[in-house]
């Protein structure tokens, strides 16, 4: 009996050809053309199931968007006899698609996202590889219980970790702090580490959670305007461990007794939130206001985890 393995296709450059009249790339390819890169042994060897989810780019994508996308994932992972499900993504959002599939979803089969830097007509498109890639990962029983993962560039990235950390580079996806959990090497799939996941339950996204990246000598404006629209959450990408300004501290009080959820992130791409310091606006102070910290999670993962959380109750 065959491997059967799931490809959704969502868009994004790897599904980009660029456009007769020089209006630029944009997305073409479905399932049909995007399979046609890989190899006739591995098609061969797998009985496919295709959905074409949408064809778009991903910045283009709504919370709707990702919701869909999530039931379709779910519904296919949890089918008896399928051995992993590999989505075609635009690389701009394939990190929050990737972890909201990670924190929601239980499924013990694979779950791969992958996409690629260049597009399908442009020398040295990547899409192919990233898709062989991805579908070898797919099928690898080691990648069972591994969460959702991002496979990029020869390699596997944690959901939970992995974020765009290049506007062009074929390296684009790292895992800062972390690394990546595993390679492909040639036809080998190689994890050196297994991921600790953290599952929750979802019920529906709660859109109105808002994402702030603190910079030097801000105001607090844009918050007091959140907490003036009793917003239902707010995550701050403060700076380093977990600082702000100390004029932002009154308003995040003031959120945080609104009844607001107010998260607090770093701006730095890795590590935790954490500092010993005892002035205004330091760890202590915002914990004292009664911020939730973010463990890690950057800022529009965080905001993700939020949503999932205020849906929820
Ligand atoms: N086109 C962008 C996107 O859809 C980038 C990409 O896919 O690499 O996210």
């Amino acid at each position: 009996m065959s491997d059967e393995l799931v490809l959704i296709t969502t868009g994004g450059t790897i599904a980009m050809r660029a456009q007769p009249d020089g209006g630029g790339a944009v997305p073409e390819l479905g399932p049909d053309e995007l399979r046609a890169f890989l190899p006739a042994d591995i098609l061969d060897r797998i009985t496919w199931r295709v959905e074409a989810f949408c064809n778009m780019p991903s910045a283009h994508l709504t919370l709707d968007d990702l919701w869909k996308l999530r039931h379709m994932v779910g519904d296919w992972a949890g089918r008896a006899g399928v051995r992993g499900v590999v989505i075609t993504h635009g690389t701009d959002t394939m990190e929050e698609s990737a972890y909201l599939l990670d924190l929601t979803l239980l499924a013990s089969c694979p779950i791969v996202l992958t996409g690629a830097m260049r597009y399908a007509s442009e020398a040295g498109y990547d899409g192919a590889a990233n898709l062989l890639d991805a579908v070898r990962v797919a099928l690898c029983p080691d990648a069972q219980k591994q969460g959702a993962v991002i496979v990029m560039n020869g390699e596997i990235h944690a959901a939970r970790y992995a974020s765009k950390m290049h506007t062009l580079a074929l390296d684009a996806f790292q895992s800062p702090g972390w690394g990546p959990i595993g390679r492909i090497e040639g036809t080998h799939v190689i994890f050196s580490h297994r991921v600790e996941r953290e599952i929750l339950p979802a019920r529906r996204l709660e859109p109105d959670v808002h994402l702030i990246k603190l910079a030097a000598g801000m105001d607090e404006s844009y918050l007091q305007h959140l907490i003036a629209r009793s917003v239902r959450g707010i995550v701050i990408e403060a700076m380093g461990g977990g600082r702000v300004p100390p004029w932002w501290v009154p308003a995040i009080r003031e959120a945080v007794e609104k009844d607001i959820a107010v998260v607090i992130a770093s701006r730095c791409a890795a590590g935790r939130v954490y500092d010993t310091y005892g002035f205004p606006g330091a760890y202590r102070d915002l914990e004292a206001a009664g911020v939730i910290f973010a463990n890690g999670l950057n800022g529009p993962k965080a905001r993700l985890k939020l949503m999932v959380l205020l849906g929820a109750r």
